[in-house]
């Protein structure tokens, strides 16, 4: 039987994880066997260790994003399929990633025919970023929102809880405007509208059917080129008791204080220890927490992840982001197992069919 590959792409911060590792978790209960794809530019990625944090069956493409590592996607999804034979892979693209049909759904039907059956591109737009900054060609990130929102075949409207009903309309004309042949879901993860609609789509047996959107790569380049990207995993020891929450309250606040708000991409903290796991991510300025495991207060040996994706040279991202750790971490000598920090290269598909 073919394995169902399921996509979900959508810019930072939109909601990607939640949403995956929600269904996923959802597709468990019911029997269905799922296996997670995360992906990112550099290692040590916060939504790996968040999805395993929750006891989900994940891993990730690391070094690149999946156009560019299409074999090394791939390379992972068989290895899931021959491990754990899952019935459905879900696969969660670079946020800053697009034009995944030609470079990743065609090269999928074209050379996997038998082996996957891919469901329709789902696109997650944040209604939030959308109002406040709409999808203007003319500015770098809104090319990319605008680009990816032109490819998707579901749009998945998410954090309607953050917007008020009108907004919520306005924007659906705005999105029919835009690409009109898509299905608009409206969706909020923390009420659940519009959650039961995206899971039929994952349970169905619809698949990828449009062909890719033309795109100019010099520019898209340019807009990932914007941003910082920073990956960074420390050692900590929480003793008797840290209370995370606190912790990664101060090491985003002291990030995002460096920053105008709408250049804060997405940055988020991952705490690990013997007794919790929690991420924390601020998006625009605005926090939120999600606890994989256990409670606020950490303990005994552990480790603190941090993820930034900022408009912002990256030496100077780099040099934030310690001074944010250190002020959160009085006093304590910052112990890295890995750092990386750098600007996104330009963007060479393995494949690209058009
Ligand atoms: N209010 C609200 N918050 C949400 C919703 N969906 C996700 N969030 C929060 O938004 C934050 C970012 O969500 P993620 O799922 O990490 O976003 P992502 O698209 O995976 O981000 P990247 O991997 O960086 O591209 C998390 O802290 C979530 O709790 C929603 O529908 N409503
Ligand atoms: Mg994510």
């Amino acid at each position: 039987m073919k394995v169902r590959m399921v996509i979900i792409g959508g810019f930072l911060g939109a909601g990607k994880t939640t949403l995956i590792t929600r269904l996923a978790r959802d597709l468990k209960d019911a029997g269905v066997n799922v296996g997670i794809i995360m992906n990112d530019q550099a290692d040590t990625l916060v939504d790996t260790q968040y999805a395993q944090a929750l006891g989900l069956n994940s891993c990730e493409v690391a070094g690149g994003c999946f156009c560019c590592r299409f074999p090394d996607l791939m390379g992972q999804a068989e290895r899931l399929v021959e491990s754990s034979r899952p019935q459905v892979v879900m696969a969660e693209p670079v946020g800053s990633c697009t034009d995944l049909l030609a470079t990743v759904v065609a090269p999928l039907k074209a050379f996997y025919p038998e082996r996957f059956q891919v469901a329709p591109l789902m696109v997650m737009v944040d209604a939030e970023r959308a109002i406040q900054e709409g999808f203007d060609r003319q500015t770098l990130n809104g090319y990319l929102r605008r680009h990816q929102l032109e490819e998707a075949e579901v749009v998945i409207l998410s954090k309607a809880d953050l917007v008020g009903r009108e907004d919520i309309e306005r924007l659906k004309g705005t999105i029919a405007g835009i690409n009109p042949r898509a299905i608009t879901i409206v969706y909020s993860a923390v009420n659940s509208e519009g959650y039961g609609k995206v899971l039929d789509v994952v349970r169905s047996e619809e698949v990828s059917e449009n062909g890719p959107k033309e795109i100019d790569y010099a520019v898209y380049a340019e807009a990932e080129a914007e941003l910082g990207w920073y990956n960074g995993t420390l050692r900590a020891d929480f003793g008797e008791g840290v209370d995370s929450h606190a912790l990664g309250m101060a090491i985003l606040g002291n990030i995002s204080s460096q920053y105008p708000m709408e250049d804060i991409a997405h940055a988020k903290v991952m705490v690990t220890s013997l007794s919790n796991a929690m991420k924390m991510s601020c998006v625009r300025g605005r926090v939120t927490v999600d606890l994989a495991r256990g409670s606020r207060v950490a303990k005994g040996p552990g480790r603190i992840t941090v993820n930034a994706r900022v408009v912002s040279d990256p030496g100077r991202l780099k040099g934030n982001v310690r001074a944010a750790l250190e002020g959160a971490l009085p006093g304590k000598r910052l112990e890295f197992e890995r750092e990386d920090c750098f600007s996104p290269a330009p963007p060479k598909p393995f494949h690209r069919m058009t």
